[in-house]
Parts: C-alpha cells; sequence; structure tokens
C-alpha cells in the first residue's frame, strides 16, 4: 500500500484544483455561473446532452421509439459541452439545478416539463409512450430493480473506478484497489444474471438494457477508460454475448452517434435536429471509405 502523503486539513477549503482531467469544472456550490438561454428547437422533446454513457442512455431510447414509429418521440439534441462548463449556464440549471447531463424538456404539452437524471428521463419516456417496459408486474419491477441497479452502481464504476484509473493525476494504488473489487464484482453480477437471462429482463429488450450498455457495454468494448485488460472483460462471456446483441441494433448505433464530439469523424453527430442527419453521416461514410480504398490502391 502506498504511503499516507495527505492529512486532510481540519476544515476543508477551496482553494486550489484537485488536478486530474475535470479539474476545471469541478466546484464545491450549485447555480448558474452565467446567463445563457438554451436553444429550442421545433420537436416535441427537447434533449440537452453530450454523448457520455449517461447521455447515450437517452439517445438511444429515443431513437429506439422513433424505430417504434412513434412519431411524437421526435426530438432535438442539443450539444452541452460539459468542459466548457456549458452546464452551468442559467437556462440548464432552469432545466437541471444538478448541472449535469442529460436533460430534457418536453414541450409537447401547454407547459414545458424539465426532467433530469437519467433513469427518470428512461422512466418517463417509457411510461409516456408505454414502450421497451413490461406491463406485467413482475416482470416491471424486475426491469426497475436493474435499472436502478444501473443508477447506483455505475458511480462507483465512473466516478470510483474510471476517474482512479484513467483521469486521476497519479496512480493511487488503495482507490484503484477497491474500485477494482467492485467493478469486477458487479461485472460478475450481469455475467451471472445474464446466463439465464436473454435481456436484463428475461426476454424483452428494456430500458434497463439501455441503461446498462452504455456503461458495461462500453467497459467491455474497450470504449471506456482503456480497461479491458485490466478487467479481464472478455472473461465475462454472457455479458460480451449480450454486449454485441445490444450494441448491433440500428437505433443503438444511431443513438451513440448523437451528441459525439470525439472519436472517428463519421461517427459524429454533434446535435440532431432530423432523421435525415443521420444519412448525411451515412455519406460521410461513404466518402471516408472511397478515401480509403483509394489510398490502399
Ligand atoms: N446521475 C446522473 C449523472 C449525470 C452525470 O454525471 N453527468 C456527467 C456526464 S456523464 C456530467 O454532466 N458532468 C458534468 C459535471 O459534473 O459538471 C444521471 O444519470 O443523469
Amino acid at each position: 500500500m502506498s504511503e499516507k502523503t495527505y492529512e486532510p486539513a481540519k476544515i476543508w477549503q477551496w482553494n486550489s484544483e484537485s488536478g486530474g482531467k475535470f479539474a476545471n469544472i469541478n466546484r464545491p456550490i450549485a447555480g448558474a455561473t452565467h446567463q445563457d438561454d438554451l436553444p429550442v428547437g421545433k420537436h416535441p422533446i427537447q434533449l440537452y446532452s453530450l454523448a457520455t454513457p449517461n447521455g447515450v442512455k437517452v439517445t438511444i431510447l429515443l431513437e429506439e421509439l422513433l424505430a417504434l414509429d412513434i412519431t411524437e418521440a421526435e426530438y432535438d439534441a442539443h450539444l452541452i459541452n460539459i468542459m466548457e462548463g456549458e452546464q452551468f449556464s442559467s437556462g440548464f440549471v432552469e432545466v437541471n439545478p444538478n448541472s449535469k447531463i442529460p436533460a430534457l424538456v418536453d414541450q409537447s404539452s401547454d407547459s414545458p416539463l424539465p426532467i433530469f437524471e437519467s433513469g427518470a428521463i428512461l422512466l418517463y419516456l417509457a411510461e409516456k409512450f408505454d414502450a421497451l417496459l413490461p406491463k406485467e408486474t413482475q416482470l416491471k419491477s424486475q426491469c426497475m430493480s436493474w435499472l436502478f441497479w444501473q443508477m447506483g452502481s455505475a458511480p462507483y464504476l465512473g466516478g470510483g473506478f474510471g476517474h482512479f484509473y484513467a483521469y486521476a493525476p497519479e496512480k493511487f494504488e488503495y482507490p484503484i484497489e477497491r474500485f477494482t473489487m467492485e467493478v469486477k464484482r458487479q461485472l460478475d453480477v450481469l455475467d451471472k444474471h445474464l446466463a439465464n437471462n436473454k435481456y436484463m429482463c428475461g426476454d424483452q429488450y428494456t430500458i434497463a438494457d439501455i441503461a446498462i450498455w452504455p456503461w458495461y457495454g462500453a467497459l467491455v468494448k474497450n470504449r471506456v477508460y482503456e480497461a479491458a485488460e485490466f478487467l479481464q472483460t472478455h472473461t465475462y462471456k454472457n455479458l460480451v454475448r449480450w454486449t454485441e446483441e445490444v450494441g448491433s441494433r440500428a437505433a443503438v448505433k444511431r443513438g451513440v452517434m448523437v451528441n459525439r464530439t470525439w472519436g472517428e469523424l463519421s461517427g459524429q453527430l454533434h446535435e440532431r435536429h432530423d432523421a435525415s442527419d443521420f444519412d448525411l453521416k451515412t455519406q460521410d461514410k461513404l466518402v471516408e471509405s472511397e478515401g480509403n480504398s483509394t489510398t490502399s490502391a
């Protein structure tokens, strides 16, 4: 174990940056830092987000709803750049006093309805459109249990393991060991459950899968924290099977692109205001692959 090098002061003071990737946006106080209204588009649903695992839960669900021909789920996805502090604008704080993406406004009725917390948004949309949430009590409670499992568990993965393994300014043994233990346990929980269930709630693909996949599927696919080898995620065979299955859905493939500002250009759709926005990305892909084949010829 590393030697003790830090003794907390008697009273904590906000006088220095803690270091690490998010140090410049971390603050110990809530509320807006600047005045700015949120943009409002033409569709019933207005989403303010970024394609982090919490953000894509909502874009995947919206794309799944549209794939079911639920046109009332048409949405504008506005980009909130959290590294630039856009979550602290007065307009965003009005929708989400907690200043975190995703946040959503349903403007389909007379008074716009704001909603925040990804789990609450998933549940709101699934109930509103009567889709991707089982109706039968036993299955519904199983679905809710896994949905809330995700909400309670992912902070250990992201804020705990991911932060100390990938983002902290130094590698500290104690937190990495502690959170690795917990994340491995969580992976095993999922793997054992998926040994006997096609999806998180038996045979039905639901908002529980949509909540869990962006975190644990991303870990398995090595898309977050570059930790797949360290955690030996390939050994969780049932989880790998489910990860592939969910990831192969067309709506999932579209959902992960929305509000994405990193990675391959053809996988980025910074804002989504129309279904045809994806067609333009497909054209980008064609241009890219034509470019590639020219290079390799
Ligand atoms: N429990 C929240 C967590 C949301 C969250 O942590 N969002 C992050 C991005 S994944 C964020 O907006 N961070 C900005 C900040 O902390 O200032 C949810 O599921 O909606």
